[in-house]
């Protein structure tokens, strides 16, 4: 299938995706979160992919923002359902996921662009990469969830602070506060992303099909309770009994 605002490529057992618009600096605009929310919705049921990164096109950007062209005329109930749909069929859709997501920040990640990186399971940048909610220079607060997901990451202190100053962090000090796990050259940025996604191939899907569910639960009261049920649900799954097989016979796993 192809996409006008996207690319997909696989290389063994992951995905990658590229936000292509590079005019608007791979702005997200609607018909690119359509794009996204259809493709990921298609990649999470394809057995054969077991991990999935996203970057944006060129050196300079991943992804600046929501496209503020598009929604500058708004009223308010435009705005909600626009806000609504985003965090729906995209951003929430990546953190439920039932395999990994790795944002690769190779350039701007500001606004929506920030907040779509944060839905993502790992962070890793570039050296170049800026990060930043911008919107109160706007008029605006971040609409898809990043006043809930960066006080998660980094505290509310630092949170605050991002928001209100709306400044923009280095890749090293977005390091620094949690809020990417790894920085490194623009040239290493993808292989390194794709040398993390493949060892995480590797490993039982099953299991981290569970993990995933357990860990988004990790700031609720059901946390603990999700665990444990996760952790039996997994007995009985071909993949323990694999897993638990090759410890035995020592030998690797066969997921
Ligand atoms: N939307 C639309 N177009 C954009 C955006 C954007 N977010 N960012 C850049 N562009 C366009 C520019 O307009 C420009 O187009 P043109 O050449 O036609 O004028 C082109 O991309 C290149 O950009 P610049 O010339 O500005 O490049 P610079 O290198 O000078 O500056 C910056 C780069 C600093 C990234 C600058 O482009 C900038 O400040 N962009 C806007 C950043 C921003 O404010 N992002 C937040 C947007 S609001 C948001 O994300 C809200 C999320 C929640 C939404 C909830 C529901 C709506």
């Amino acid at each position: 299938m192809s996409y006008e605002n996207l690319t997909v490529e696989r290389e063994n057992r992951v995905a990658v995706i590229t936000i292509s618009r590079p005019q608007a600096l791979n702005a997200l605009n609607a018909k690119t979160i359509s794009e996204l929310g259809n493709v990921l919705d298609n990649l999470d049921h394809e057995s054969s992919c077991r991990v999935i990164i996203i970057t944006g096109s060129g050196e300079k950007s991943f992804v600046a923002g929501a496209d503020i062209k598009e929604f500058s005329d708004f009223g308010t109930d435009r705005a909600e359902e626009l806000s609504r749909n985003g965090q729906n069929s995209l951003f929430n859709k990546i953190e439920n996921m039932s395999k990994p997501v790795i944002a690769a920040i190779n350039g701007f990640a500001l606004g929506g662009g920030l907040e779509l990186a944060m839905a993502c399971h790992i962070r890793y940048a570039s050296e170049n990469a800026k990060l930043g909610l911008p919107e109160v220079t706007l008029g605006l607060i971040p609409g898809y969830g990043g006043t809930q997901r960066l006080p998660k990451l980094v505290g509310k202190g630092i949170a605050n602070e991002m928001i209100f100053s709306a400044k923009m962090v280095s890749a090293e000090r977005a390091r620094e506060i949690g809020l990417v796990n790894e920085v490194f050259t623009l040239e290493e940025l993808l292989p390194k992303a794709k040398e993390l996604a493949n060892t995480i191939a590797g490993n039982s899907p099953m299991g981290i099909a569970e993990a995933i569910k357990a860990v988004n639960l990790s700031d609720t009261a059901m946390g603990y309770e999700e665990e444990i049920k996760s952790f039996g649900r997994l007995f009985e799954m071909d993949d323990m009994k694999e897993g638990v097989a090759a410890f035995m016979e020592k030998r690797k796993p066969n997921f």
